[in-house]
């Protein structure tokens, strides 16, 4: 219950601060961060510096303290802007968001799930048992994903390497109905491949730690990550056992059958033992090296073995008149296409979990007339901004996505703001943030933005190679402030001559702010295309187990249906990520801003630059300068004053004035706030909360006294 005993350190909402710049913002929060206070507010968002230890601060008390309570009553806390969004959702009908974002290991991840284990806690107090039983489900679902979607990078041991954005729905009590899971860009390539330091998905090693003997066996797979290409250079961690268990328990409770779990891991053990096999050249043609493991294979994932060889050796292909043929692999080709299998193998299997879950909490039944209105609130954790020695092309949608996520937040809470108040005339002094527009339409804009010049490289027929879509994009975008492929950096020089790739930097964020970030061109082509021959995924749709056959329906269509120019990679990112900007964009919205103290995961590190550096790509201090300057609420005159009028002797039961705006004028100056506000064309602005709250308490005095009043009234008492 740490969280609200003790001195409170610093201000608790950076709004306070005597000066807003960036020194003062800096001493706060590291004032704070060596003082075991983690959550700052900004208004009604709140900054998260990750304490990289244990926590006293969730438990029950702590929850109990915050449930119901106004924003400023108690400490910054991740439960005060969850209580915030599930109040305005709860009270008002409104669809909130919380969108928590930062770097990679910011606390993220961490955060979102204290959030749903809070609005857990809160609800249902009742106990009905289906409620009880979404809820379940909603919390068990993280472990699952984590185990299937997180791995060690070198940047988070824990590190989330898909996005996550669920929705939770509630019925008109507040208590949650169901919700639904969107999941964005699984980053597949980690299955075959991890940088030095890394780990692939924790769901082999958990497997391969945590598996029983039995279990193992009927997989054809051994204990030691070290037997397999695809694990070997990922040390287990002593987490692995334990959480195998844990994982196996939450598929139960969720729901999902024996036949299911054992297709899961059937699957993973199929991938294991694909990236074994070796292929060899013997007198002009390929063939598998260790034919005993396509025989596992071919149990594996009940289909026949003959089938398995022919789909790794050979592609059917159409020619130009018709006529379909079977071609032979190169060595080359077969090893391609093997890593091309196993890592959609591992992403279709990834799509199911979540689809299977999802039917499970899907809202069923639900009448809105019965009912009520069905409100949501939807909590985003998506994988933080991340640069590495080497950044491909995963690297650049995550931070492709990380923009398009600030923007959305520089539109909502730095424009969206300014404009009101320049609409409603509102003396404002308007406040200066870098638009980082310029590189969301860099990377995004049709006909001439890097992805549109990286699809017109993929789709064009002939031999078009990294360095040459890198030459168009010169070509393209060479004027570009925020994009070069020719830094002159020496330090960059010397990856340069190793790698033998150019390289491809633009810039993040203003340049003011010098931060370039550097991607490697090799593999962009074939990321981007994520060619997958129709073979395996025929052979896949002739399983004799139906979980299989069920994530591979496209492997029905023959050679000659098949889509000739399927949308690319990261088309369907951008698409996907353009859905769910424009879903955030119509919900209220709760910022959760993490950053990460140091590189070095240590909990009495403040790493000053490293900090500064994320307070000023977040944002924040312009954030602070529009919350301060601006008003916490709004609200339309003839609104407000159907609220409040019974709070003040002019208005109320009605009042005489000419306008609604004169009679809230004499709302506002009965309650001595006049100072606190400002009149716009159509709405009153309330610079404090605390206002608001005056007229809320004395309202909730005033309804008893009314209803009183009014029931005698009806009995003709008086
Ligand atoms: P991320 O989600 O922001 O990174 P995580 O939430 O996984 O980062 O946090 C990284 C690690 O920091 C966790 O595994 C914990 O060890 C520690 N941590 C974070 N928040 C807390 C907290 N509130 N209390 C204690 N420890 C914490 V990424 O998914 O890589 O972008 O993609
Ligand atoms: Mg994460």
């Amino acid at each position: 219950m740490a969280a609200l005993e003790g001195l409170e350190f610093g201000k608790s909402d950076f709004v306070l601060l005597d000066e807003v710049n960036i020194e003062q913002f800096m001493e706060n929060l590291k004032l704070r961060f060596e003082n075991a206070h983690i959550y700052t507010f900004i208004g009604e968002g709140v900054v998260s510096v990750n304490p990289y230890k244990q926590m006293d601060i969730y438990g029950k008390e702590d929850i109990n303290a915050y449930r119901g309570r106004e924003l400023y009553e108690n400490p910054p806390h991740l439960y005060a802007v969850a209580d915030a969004a599930y109040k305005a959702m709860k009270r008002r009908a409104k669809d909130t968001c919380i969108v928590v974002s930062g770097e990679s290991g910011a606390g993220k991840t961490e955060a979102s799930k204290y959030i749903m284990q809070y609005i857990a806690a809160i609800t249902n107090p009742s106990q009905r048992a289906e409620v009880e039983s979404v809820k379940n489900v909603l919390l068990k679902s993280n472990c699952v994903l984590e185990a299937f979607g997180n791995a060690k990078t070198n940047r988070n041991d824990n590190s989330s390497r898909f996005g996550k954005y669920m929705d939770i729905n509630f019925n008109f009590n507040g208590n949650p109905t169901g919700g639904h899971i969107n999941n964005y860009l699984l980053e597949k390539s980690r299955v075959v491949q991890q940088n030095g330091g890394e780990r692939n998905f924790h769901s082999f090693y958990q497997l391969l730690r945590g598996g029983s003997d039995v279990m193992l066996k009927s997989l054809h797979l051994h204990n030691d990550p070290a037997n397999y290409v695809y694990t070997r250079e990922g040390a287990t961690s002593n987490n692995d056992r334990s959480s195998h268990n844990a994982v196996l328990s939450a598929l139960n409770v969720i729901g999902f059958s024996e036949e299911e779990i054992h297709s899961i891991y059937r699957i993973l053990g199929t991938v294991l033992i694909l990236g074994n096999l070796q292929f060899e050249t013997d007198s002009e043609s390929v063939r598998v090296v260790g034919m005993g493991d396509v025989s596992h294979i071919a149990e594996l994932t009940s289909t026949e073995p003959d089938n398995v060889t022919k789909s790794l050796l050979y592609r059917t292909v159409a020619t130009g008149d018709g006529e379909v043929i079977e071609k032979g692999h190169s060595e080359k080709e077969a090893c391609f296409g093997r890593d091309a299998f196993t890592k959609a193998l591992y992403e279709r299997l990834f799509g199911w979990i979540v689809g299977r879950i999802n039917a499970v909490i899907e809202v069923k039944d639900y009448n809105p007339v019965l009912h009520g209105k069905n409100t949501v609130i939807g909590v985003l954790d998506i994988y933080g901004f991340e640069i590495f020695d080497n950044n491909s092309f995963e690297q650049f949608c995550i931070n492709y996505c990380n923009e398009k996520l600030q923007q959305l937040f520089i539109q909502l809470i730095l424009c969206q703001e300014q404009d009101e108040y320049r609409r409603e005339g509102i003396k404002w002094q308007h406040i200066d943030y870098f638009n980082n527009q310029i590189i969301v339409d860099l990377v995004e804009q049709p006909h001439k933005g890097i992805i549109s010049v990286l699809d017109e490289a993929c789709l064009s027929v002939g031999k078009v190679t990294d360095t040459v879509c890198l030459e168009s994009m010169d070509a393209k975008l060479g004027q570009h402030p925020h994009y070069t492929s020719r830094k002159p950096v020496s330090v960059f020089i010397t990856s340069l001559c190793r790698s033998h790739s150019r390289l491809l930097y633009f810039s993040h964020s203003s340049i003011s702010l010098s931060v370039y970030f550097r991607y490697s061109i090799e593999g962009f082509l074939d990321k981007n295309k994520d060619p997958l021959y129709q073979d395996f995924k025929r052979l896949m749709f002739n399983s004799s187990n139906p979980v299989m056959k069920e994530m591979w329906p496209d492997g029905q269509l023959s050679i000659t249906e098949v889509t000739k120019r399927p949308l690319t990679a990261a088309t369907l990112f951008k698409n996907s990520i353009v859905a769910l900007v424009e879903k955030l964009g119509c919900k209220e919205p709760y910022y959760v801003r993490c950053i990460k103290p140091n590189d070095m995961k240590s909990p009495l590190l403040f790493d000053d630059a490293r900090c500064q550096h994320q307070v000023a790509y977040l944002g924040l201090l312009e954030n602070v300068r529009v919350r301060r300057a601006g008003f916490a609420y709004r609200q339309a005159y003839t609104r407000f004053l159907q609220r409040y009028k019974m709070t003040c002797v002019y208005t109320w039961p009605n009042h005489l004035m000419e306008t609604d705006r004169e009679a809230v004028e004499a709302i506002v100056t009965q309650h001595g706030f006049q100072d606190d506000v400002a009149y716009g064309h159509t709405k009153l602005f309330v610079r404090t909360p605390k206002s608001l709250f005056t007229l809320e308490q004395e309202r909730a005095v005033l309804i008893p006294v009314l209803v009183l009043f009014l029931q005698k009234v009806w009995r003709g008492a008086l």
